[in-house]
C-alpha cells in the first residue's frame, strides 16, 4: 500500500488532496499544528477526518519534521504548508521566510538523508510571476516576486529544482494559479465575496469592503488542482508544471458574478476600502497550461461561472442552516468582521499620527529654548 505524507492537511487544498489519495488506496499520514481550537472541519465537511493520521508538526521546526517522516515512511510527500496569504505575508515577512522558503528545504535536507527515493511535491504558485507583465504565463516565463509571499516560495521553488538536479531527487513544483473552492479560506477575495453574498441575501449584512477591484486573476476549482498534483507525482521524470485554466478575470468581474448568482445587483452593496489595498499587488495572472494537458493529460473542466456559482450556492446554504438552528462543521461562524481586526495599515496609520504628535513636541520644545 502506498504511503503519502500531507504537509497543511487544515489548509484548503490539504483535505481534498487526502480524499483524492484514500480513494486510490494510500494510506494516508497529514500533519497539522497545535492550536488553542482545533481548525478540522474541513477534513469532517469532507467526512475523511476518521480516515486519515494526524501528525503534530510545524515547517519551523526540523526535529517535528524528521518525526513526521520517520513515523509515516512515506513514498510521496505533498508539501502543501504554508503561510499562504499574500497580505499577511507584508506583515510577517520573518516569519513567511521562515515557513515557505526555509520549510522546504528542510524537507530537501531531510529526503537527502533519510530516503533519496521518497518523491515530493512543492506547492508553488502563479505569484512568482508577480510583476511580469506579460499576458499568460508558462513554465519560461521569467519570475518577479512581488511580496515577501512570492520571495520566500520563489527561494523554495529554486530549491526544488537544485536538489533535483544536484541529488537526483524526484522533486517537482507545481505552479499552481489561484484555486478556490467552498472550503476557501475566509482572509482570500473569493470566499470573503462568496460568504458576504449569502449573508447579504439572507439579510444579516449590509455592504462588502474590498481593496483592488482591479486584480485580475486566473481562477480554478480546487479539487480538479489536486488532481494535478497526483498526477505530476505519478510521471517517470520529476518536472515543473503551470497549473491553470487560462482565463483571467478581475475581482470586479468576480463579484459582478456572484452578486448575479443570489439575484443581487453588487454595485448596491460593495465599497472600496483603501486599508484593504497592499502594498504591492500583482496586477495580472493567466495560466499556459498546454504542458500539463501534453505531459499529465490535465484540463479543468469548472469554468468561471459554475465556480463563482458552486461557492455562492454553498454559502447560501450554510448559512440558511445556520439560520434554521443546525450545526454544521465550517468556519465563518467564528470568524471576526474584518473590520475589527487590526491591521498593519491601521497600525501605520497610527505611526504617521504618532511621528506628526513626535514633531510638534520637538517644535514645541525647541520654542523654549
Ligand atoms: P491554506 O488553506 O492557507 O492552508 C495552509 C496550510 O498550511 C494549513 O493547514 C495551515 O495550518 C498550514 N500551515 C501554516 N503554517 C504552518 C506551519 N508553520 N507549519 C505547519 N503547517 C502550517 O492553503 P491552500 O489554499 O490549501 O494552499 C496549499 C498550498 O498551495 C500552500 O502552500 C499555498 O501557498 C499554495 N498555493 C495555493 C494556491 C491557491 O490558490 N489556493 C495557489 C498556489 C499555491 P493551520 O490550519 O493550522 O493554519
Ligand atoms: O487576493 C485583491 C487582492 O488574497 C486576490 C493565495 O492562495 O493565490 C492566493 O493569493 C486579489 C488580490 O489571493 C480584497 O489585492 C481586493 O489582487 O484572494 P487573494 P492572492 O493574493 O491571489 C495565490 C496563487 C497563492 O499562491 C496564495 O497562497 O484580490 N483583493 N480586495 C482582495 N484580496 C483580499 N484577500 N481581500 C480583499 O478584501
Amino acid at each position: 500500500m502506498k504511503r503519502a505524507l500531507i504537509t497543511g492537511i487544515t489548509g484548503q487544498d490539504g483535505p481534498y488532496l487526502a480524499k483524492l489519495l484514500l480513494s486510490k488506496g494510500y494510506k494516508v499520514f497529514g500533519t497539522y499544528r497545535r492550536v488553542s481550537t482545533p481548525n478540522f472541519w474541513r477534513l469532517q465537511h469532507l467526512g475523511i477526518l476518521n480516515k486519515i493520521t494526524l501528525i503534530p508538526a510545524d515547517l519551523s521546526d526540523t526535529s517535528s519534521l524528521l518525526e513526521a517522516v520517520t513515523i509515516s515512511d512515506p513514498h510521496e510527500i505533498y508539501n502543501l504548508a504554508a503561510q499562504s496569504f499574500v497580505g499577511n505575508s507584508f506583515d510577517f515577512p520573518l516569519l513567511t521566510t521562515e515557513v515557505d522558503a526555509s520549510g522546504t528545504t528542510r524537507f530537501l535536507e531531510i529526503i537527502r538523508h533519510y530516503n533519496k527515493n521518497i518523491k515530493f511535491y512543492q506547492a508553488s504558485t502563479s505569484e512568482l510571476y508577480g510583476a511580469n507583465v506579460v499576458s499568460i504565463q508558462d513554465e519560461n516565463t521569467q519570475m518577479f516576486p512581488n511580496s515577501p509571499y512570492a520571495a520566500a516560495k520563489l527561494h523554495s521553488y529554486h530549491m526544488v529544482r537544485i536538489y533535483r538536479k544536484s541529488y537526483g531527487l524526484f522533486a517537482c513544483n507545481g505552479i499552481l494559479f489561484n484555486h478556490e473552492s467552498p472550503l476557501r479560506g475566509m482572509e482570500f477575495v473569493t470566499r470573503k465575496i462568496t460568504n458576504s453574498v449569502a449573508k447579504i441575501k439572507l439579510g444579516m449584512q449590509k455592504e462588502l469592503r474590498l481593496g483592488n477591484l482591479d486584480a485580475k486573476r486566473d481562477w480554478g476549482f480546487a479539487p480538479e488542482y489536486v488532481n494535478a498534483m497526483w498526477l505530476m507525482m505519478q510521471q517517470k521524470i520529476p518536472d515543473d508544471f503551470v497549473i491553470a485554466t487560462g482565463e483571467t478575470h478581475s475581482v470586479r468581474e468576480f463579484v459582478e458574478a456572484a452578486f448575479s448568482a443570489a439575484g443581487l445587483d453588487w454595485k448596491r452593496y460593495v465599497i472600496t476600502d483603501q486599508k484593504l489595498k497592499r502594498p504591492l499587488d500583482v496586477h495580472q495572472l493567466c495560466g499556459d497550461n498546454a504542458k500539463a494537458q501534453k505531459v499529465l493529460g490535465w484540463k479543468p473542466s469548472v469554468t468561471f461561472n459554475e465556480l463563482v456559482k458552486i461557492m455562492v450556492e454553498e454559502d447560501l446554504r450554510r448559512w440558511q442552516m445556520y439560520k434554521d438552528g443546525k450545526i454544521v462543521p465550517w468556519d465563518a461562524p467564528n470568524y471576526p468582521h474584518e473590520m475589527d481586526m487590526i491591521s498593519r495599515n491601521v497600525v501605520r496609520d497610527a505611526q504617521k499620527e504618532n511621528s506628526v504628535r513626535k514633531k510638534s513636541r520637538l517644535k514645541r520644545l525647541l520654542n523654549r529654548f
